[in-house]
């Protein structure tokens, strides 16, 4: 008999949707959070005021930087500022602005995977900051980074803010600092945002939102999957459900079957019987703190220059060296 193909089984989110809903226990990557409306959602996390991470790290970048951008300019009269994940740029604006005062030659190049957040950031520049030079580029970060040739004997300081870090497993951590550590020459610098231990109820508070952004947010996985591969969740059928472990500094997000349900995937071909209060899990956010930073930088070839911290010791921004 001819092998009947899949075909949404060739593109990546079909693949791992398939992977992540036949494996035991259930998981979708929370990479997948992030289409229009999802982009959309998170700007209105940002925006809560249980959400301290965007704040704690703006305030952070406000405070410091005229340190921040002496650090990045001390000896070298040319920089480059590649922003891996830049969204709306709002933090890195504050770095742009104190570095437009400095006279130094620089560029920024905010890598990104989705073009319709780059166009708009480009817009948004060229109307706050019409000078800087912007070059924006469309693609995965460490591919993207690859292509990047410096002109002469610049600088590079790859922006990596917003604590999405802490959406890798550790193991992930690590090799991904070690793909940016094996991207750097010498003088180039990391600036890293990360998201610190803390009273374990502010955190829970941060992902469980009393008016259900976050809860929506986590949902939109299944709405995803409902459009994009035919899938028919009933979204009303699943509960928001976030732990925060104070030992490990991990926050995780479920979704949790309130009933014995069977889902259809059609595009995947894939029926999905969720026994009730099964779960999916689909985001974690780790915590740290200067140990478990000092480590995974270690692990990676890298060491932490200076640390920068809010008042409140919520957030912190490291530089990494090599
Ligand atoms: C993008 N990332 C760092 C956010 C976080 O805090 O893990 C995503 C998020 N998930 C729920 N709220 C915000």
């Amino acid at each position: 008999m001819e092998q009947q193909t899949i075909t949404k089984l060739d593109t990546k989110f079909g693949k791992d949707v398939y992977n992540g809903l036949t494996a035991i226990p259930k998981h979708l990557s929370s990479k997948y959070f992030y289409d229009h409306n999802g982009d959309k959602i998170f700007q209105q996390i940002m925006a809560m005021p249980e959400y301290y991470l965007t704040n704690s790290e703006y305030n952070i970048l406000d405070l410091n930087k005229a340190h921040i951008t002496e650090l990045f300019t001390k000896n070298t009269n040319r920089i480059n500022l590649l922003e891996l994940g830049a969204g709306d740029g709002i933090k890195t604006k504050i770095l742009l602005e104190q570095l437009s005062g400095t006279g130094i030659d620089f560029k920024y190049i905010p890598i990104d995977i989705s073009q319709n957040a780059l166009d708009q950031l480009e817009t948004s520049l060229s109307m706050e900051f019409p000078t800087i030079n912007v070059e924006t580029k469309q693609g995965t970060y460490i591919e993207t980074l690859k292509t990047i040739r410096k002109e002469g004997n610049s600088r590079n300081i790859i922006l990596f803010l917003g604590s999405n870090i802490g959406n890798l497993l550790h193991d992930q951590a690590l090799q991904f600092l070690s793909e940016l550590e094996n991207s750097m020459d010498v003088d180039d610098m990391i600036l890293l945002g990360c998201d610190q231990k803390k009273n374990p109820q502010t955190i829970l508070d941060a992902y469980n939102d009393p008016a259900g952004i976050t809860e929506t947010f986590n949902k939109n996985i299944l709405k995803r999957i409902n459009s994009e591969l035919q899938g028919n969740f009933d979204l009303d059928k699943f509960l928001h459900w976030e732990t925060y472990d104070p030992q490990t500094g991990t926050a995780k997000s479920y979704l949790v079957s309130k009933e014995a349900q069977e889902v259809h995937i059609k595009s995947i071909e894939l029926v999905v019987n969720f026994e009730a209060w099964e779960t999916i899990h689909t985001e974690i956010s780790q915590k740290y703190d200067d140990r478990e930073i000092t480590n995974l930088a270690r692990g990676a070839g890298l060491k932490i220059s200076n640390a920068f911290a809010d008042s409140n010791k919520y957030f912190k921004n490291y530089i990494l060296v090599k």
